[in-house]
């Protein structure tokens, strides 16, 4: 069973993750350093004792793919898991100057009052972004992020490197290369992040991602430096098996294994009952994935070319995210 590789991973943090503050303030349990192997012949891990979102989930990494950091993209896709990160850069602006949205994510979970304002100003925020170009412009990047990274790494001449593109024909043309690498993490852009004035609103957590071809299959491993159990890795999965796919389909390749090594493996305090939820359900049937076989390139694919069939999963469940 596929989804059982990541269940034991939220049991074993369970049971052997040590009590941790972090950066948020919310605080964790956490391990360091655990590997997971997905064998994607076996079916599409979209897990089933939670619903995952994988429109959300699509839309994100064709972002990715695209080289955009804009959230406007995101918004017109109906999809808003970026919305706090570029939220959290123009109120901190000085040209905010609504009411006090100081430390917004964790006053928004205990003050009724303020979640109230706080939905309101986000949703004003959003629409600005989706309405006004130079306010987008400003307000709705974030920055030196994974599409930057992916598609435009500035090198010390100042011209771009398409990682992906690059890697992709390296697939093709070189596939026993042990250098099928995408690197996400330039230290130059990690200094600050998420301060005021920094060049990227957060550190990527997939750090980077290496591909492996043997036997007409294509193999991807993806080493993350630090995971939110329950919120971000049942996404970063689904992202990097469908990422995984898609290149695949393109190089006339079948698809072999996703590996996920993590580094710093936690779980929220404030998650702890969602996660014995979710541990309680049954996992069921994963669904398949079907693209659009008159589309090649990946860098042609639009979200209506993909789709997931039988997907029959458990109610979602509802967590704070940790700002
Ligand atoms: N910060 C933290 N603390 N955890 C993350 O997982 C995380 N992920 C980021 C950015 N910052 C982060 C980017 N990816 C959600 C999932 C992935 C993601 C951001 C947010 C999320 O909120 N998922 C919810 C609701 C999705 C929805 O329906 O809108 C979920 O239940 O899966
Ligand atoms: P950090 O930068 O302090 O590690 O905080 C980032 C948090 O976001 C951390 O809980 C990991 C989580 N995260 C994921 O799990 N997956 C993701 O794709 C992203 C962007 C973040």
């Amino acid at each position: 069973e596929l989804e059982q590789v990541y269940l034991n991973f939220m049991q074993h943090i369970l049971d052997n993750g040590v009590k941790k503050e972090d950066r948020t303030g919310t605080g964790t349990i956490s391990v360091f350093g655990y590997q997971m192997r997905y064998d994607l012949t076996k079916g599409f891990p979209l897990f089933t004792t939670k619903r995952v979102p994988f429109k959300l989930v699509a839309s994100e990494l064709l972002w990715f793919i695209k080289g955009d950091t804009n959230i406007r993209y995101l918004l017109q896709n109906g999809n808003h898991i970026w919305d706090e990160w570029a939220f959290k850069k123009w109120v901190e602006s000085d040209e905010y100057s609504g009411p006090d949205m100081t430390d917004f994510g964790r006053r928004c979970l205990v003050d009724e009052a303020f979640n109230e304002l706080y939905q309101k100003e986000l949703k004003h925020f959003c629409d600005r972004v989706l309405t006004d170009d130079d306010f987008a412009q400003a307000y709705g990047d974030l920055g030196n992020v994974y599409g930057k990274q992916w598609r435009r790494w500035t090198d010390s001449e100042g011209n771009d490197i398409d990682q992906l593109a690059d890697v992709i024909a390296q697939i093709k043309s070189n596939p026993d290369s042990r250098r099928l690498i995408v690197n996400a993490w330039n230290p130059e852009d990690v200094v600050n992040a998420g301060a005021k004035g920094s060049k990227s609103a957060l550190p990527p957590c997939h750090v980077m991602f290496q591909f492996y071809v043997t036997e007409g299959k294509l193999s991807c491993m993806l080493t993350q430096r630090s995971v939110d159990t329950l919120l971000g890795c049942p996404f970063n999965v689904a992202s990097y098996a469908l990422l995984t796919h898609l290149i695949a389909h393109e190089c006339g390749l079948q698809v072999g294994e996703f590996v996920h090594s993590v580094g710093d493996a936690h779980i929220y305090l404030n998650h702890l009952e969602q996660v014995k939820e979710q541990l309680s359900r049954e996992p069921r049937d994963l669904p398949t994935l079907h693209i659009n076989p008159a589309k090649t390139s990946i860098f042609d694919i639009e979200l209506e070319d993909l789709t997931i069939e039988g997907y029959d999963p458990h109610p979602a469940i509802k967590a704070p995210i940790a700002v």
